[in-house]
């Protein structure tokens, strides 16, 4: 979906000030895609105001990138006269925090640009958006953007959009072809692809092997049809621990946990089931759940999260009934 015409929403008066925001704890896409934005809109218009914000500041990952771009964010949103804002990456308008509200309340027009589902929650703020679900990520759009406008990124830049591209597309295994072509392309331009790749490798932190072995240990397992649920309840590193379980052989995965009063759940699957099934985690199943319990939720079809107020047993039980019942078979517990 392209609601608007990408030259057009890169335009904006000369000497206005322009906020560009990330989702809350931006990953590696939002942060690169966001400081490819502010190259962009600066070289086009050389006058505007740029100030990057990131609500909560950046992940671990995303920190190793902006080490080597030295592009700064904000990391409290602190609005000063902006007239327009770029909300980059962010596929539910709750995961702009403290933003959300000044730019409801504000005159300020809102542009998004994502490759996420989009979201009624974004529509209602938005003054244009720019959607492609089938880029691998924001910081190809980005990149789109650079080529649509005839700009040349910078290495630094080019660098940085690389590793966004490799960030979202797990190493390029959900690459599709013009995703292949714009590495070829950033590459001539001069971003090194082992760089890339050594900025987003990182030994995994104790705390998270002790949450992945942790939630093995606690595990589920219901076979629903002919496909295996792994499901399990873990304080922290929810997205990491559902990954972990895909990797032991769960065709679908989830790991519910509460914290600071909230229950979060990070649900994630193997492409072939999603390609049999058609099950898409993000709309189907995360959106839906969030809704009907007056949360927040959204995502891929193979990976999405959601943040609700029940109890983490109660949305263990509720995620259960509801992909069994997607998937059109009883869900037979197997331990
Ligand atoms: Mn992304």
């Amino acid at each position: 979906m392209l609601e608007a015409e990408p030259l057009k929403v890169l335009k904006v008066p000369a000497s206005s000030s322009i906020g560009i925001i990330c989702h809350r704890h931006a990953d590696v896409d939002a942060y690169s895609a966001a400081l490819g934005l502010a190259e962009l809109l600066q070289k086009l218009n050389g006058k505007l105001r740029i100030r990057i914000f990131a609500p909560d500041g950046l992940g671990l990952l995303a920190k190793k990138v902006q080490a080597a771009v030295f592009e700064e964010v904000f990391e409290k949103f602190e609005p000063s006269g902006e007239s327009r804002f770029y909300v980059v990456d962010t596929g539910h308008a709750s995961l702009l925090k403290d933003a959300l509200d000044h730019l409801k309340a504000s005159k300020a027009e809102v542009v998004f640009i994502d490759h996420h589902p989009p979201s009624d929650s974004t529509k209602e703020i938005a003054l244009a958006r720019i959607i492609d679900e089938t880029a691998s990520s924001t910081s190809e759009i980005v990149h789109m953007l650079f080529k649509e406008a005839s700009v040349i990124p910078t290495q630094k830049t080019s660098l940085a959009l690389l590793a966004g591209i490799l960030y979202d597309s797990q190493n390029l295994k959900l690459a599709k072809v013009h995703t292949l072509e714009s590495v070829v392309e950033l590459c001539r331009l001069g971003a090194d692809l082992q760089q890339a790749r050594e900025m987003l490798w990182m030994q995994r932190e104790q705390s998270e092997v002790i949450a992945r072995l942790k939630g093995s240990q606690r595990l589920k397992i219901h076979r629903v049809g002919e496909w295996m649920l792994a499901a399990t309840i873990i304080g922290s590193f929810q997205a990491s621990v559902a990954r972990g379980l895909v990797e032991l052989g769960a065709d679908i995965a989830f790991a519910v946990g509460e914290h600071e009063e909230e229950t979060r759940c990070c649900l994630r699957a193997t492409q072939h089931f999603y390609k049999k099934t058609g099950l898409h985690l993000g709309t189907s199943i995360a959106t839906k759940v969030a809704e009907a319990n007056n949360g927040a939720g959204g995502g891929h079809p193979t990976a999405a999260s959601l943040t609700v107020n029940i109890p983490q047993e109660k949305l263990f039980n509720i995620l259960v009934s509801e992909i069994s019942k997607e998937l059109n078979a009883k869900a037979e517990q197997m331990n």
